[in-house]
């Protein structure tokens, strides 16, 4: 395969409703979209994941595009590459610089799965020797807010059949909104994620956590910290899922030597792309370490590549992978799985089955 051309669209999509972390408070989302053409005239379409600041992750837009344009893209333009691990050798000496990779990385994957005539997630599952499902489960992720509006946000999900909710914190005074939501939710499979809101000493804040029945706590701790979220693993029930932590394989061996946690929330933007993402899964079932398909608050496009990854078997506990409607009004794609209660139905695509939307058409104009 050959890639002749590689176009880059901005494009700023606006939140129906902020959407807040302890990293930023997100009211729109502004994106990069790629469109890949090869030299047989197949196209496929990528997104570059990242945000407006570097507190998440050290990238940015401005940086990583910065990458994409004067490092990245004269490496893969105009190369011949049989395979998609061909395709990532060309990147293999780049340290970091995960989201611009996987915004190339990920679209020449879909590329291949389009010419073996398979589904990505089955071209994806042929290629650890697993298998793919036609449907996978998702929960609700809720930035943080005011405890009316949680419960109100929570209602309104249960009563569209989501079971499994994931809620932001920011600070300890979040732990008390928690508890009164425990108290009305006592049935709801629950998660908090912390986006490194916490300081070691939180830890008697923290221990109350251990009361709430969570199926887990993520990312308590900062993105620089193994060694914290170690400590903390030591003295709470809870099981610790890394999420922002994890970057690359080392970092995921070290959190299992370590014990810095017992799951991991696997994106795979967020490790350079599928090639890793996939290595990571196979590691994860050889340990037996719990692993689970996160979500970027991406647009319904760069939501459909982690929505098939999160079709693999091993991924079982729900995704942050439900429809982005949730998130915005506007979308890329004429259509995306359909979803029913708290489950996605997938069908059999070549590739992603990508049908562009208008918006999406007149972006490449
Ligand atoms: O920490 O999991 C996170 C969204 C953007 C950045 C980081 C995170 C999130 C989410 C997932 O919580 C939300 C979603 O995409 O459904
Ligand atoms: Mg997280």
């Amino acid at each position: 395969m050959r890639l002749i051309e590689i176009q880059i669209r901005s494009l700023t999509l606006n939140l129906r409703q902020n959407f807040k972390s302890n990293h930023e408070n997100l009211r729109q989302r502004r994106l990069h979209i790629l469109r890949l053409t090869t030299a047989t005239g197949q196209i496929s379409y990528g997104e570059l994941e990242a945000f407006d600041t570097p507190t998440y992750m050290a990238e940015t837009q401005a940086t990583a595009i910065w990458q994409l344009k004067h490092v990245i893209l004269p490496r893969i333009l105009n190369r011949d590459f049989t395979s998609p691990r061909d395709f990532n050798s060309y990147l293999a000496d780049i340290v970091d610089n995960q989201l611009a990779k996987a915004a190339v990385e990920m679209p020449v994957w879909e590329l291949f799965a389009q010419l073996a005539q398979l589904p990505l997630a089955d071209y994806l599952a042929q290629s650890i020797g697993t298998k793919a499902q036609s449907k996978a489960t998702f929960g609700v992720s809720l930035g943080i807010n005011d405890q009316v509006q949680l419960i109100e946000s929570i209602n309104h999900h249960i009563a569209s059949g989501v079971q499994r909710f994931k809620i932001k914190l920011g600070s300890v005074a979040d732990i008390a909104v928690l508890r009164t939501i425990r108290q009305i939710f006592p049935s709801i499979a629950l998660l908090v994620d912390g986006n490194g809101a916490f300081q070691k000493s939180d830890l008697p804040y923290l221990k109350q956590l251990d009361t709430l029945q969570l199926d887990m706590l993520e990312q308590p701790f900062t993105n620089q910290s193994f060694l914290d979220h170690q400590w903390l693993q030591r003295q709470l029930q809870t099981p610790i899922c890394l999420d922002e932590r994890i970057h690359d394989m080392e970092d995921l061996r070290v959190m299992m030597i370590l014990k810095s946690g017992q799951v991991l929330n696997l994106k795979p933007a967020r490790v350079g792309g599928f090639q890793v993402a996939l290595a990571m899964l196979k590691f994860c079932q050889q340990h037996g370490l719990p692993c689970w398909v996160g979500g970027m608050v991406e647009s319904d496009l760069g939501r459909r590549y982690v929505q098939e990854f999160a079709r693999l078997s091993g991924l079982e506990y729900p995704g942050d992978i439900g429809p982005v409607q949730q998130f915005y009004q506007q979308g890329l794609l004429a259509s995306t799985p359909e979803a029913e209660r708290s489950e996605l139905t997938f069908h059999n695509q070549v590739g992603l089955g990508l049908q562009p939307s208008e918006l999406l058409t007149q972006l490449f104009d």
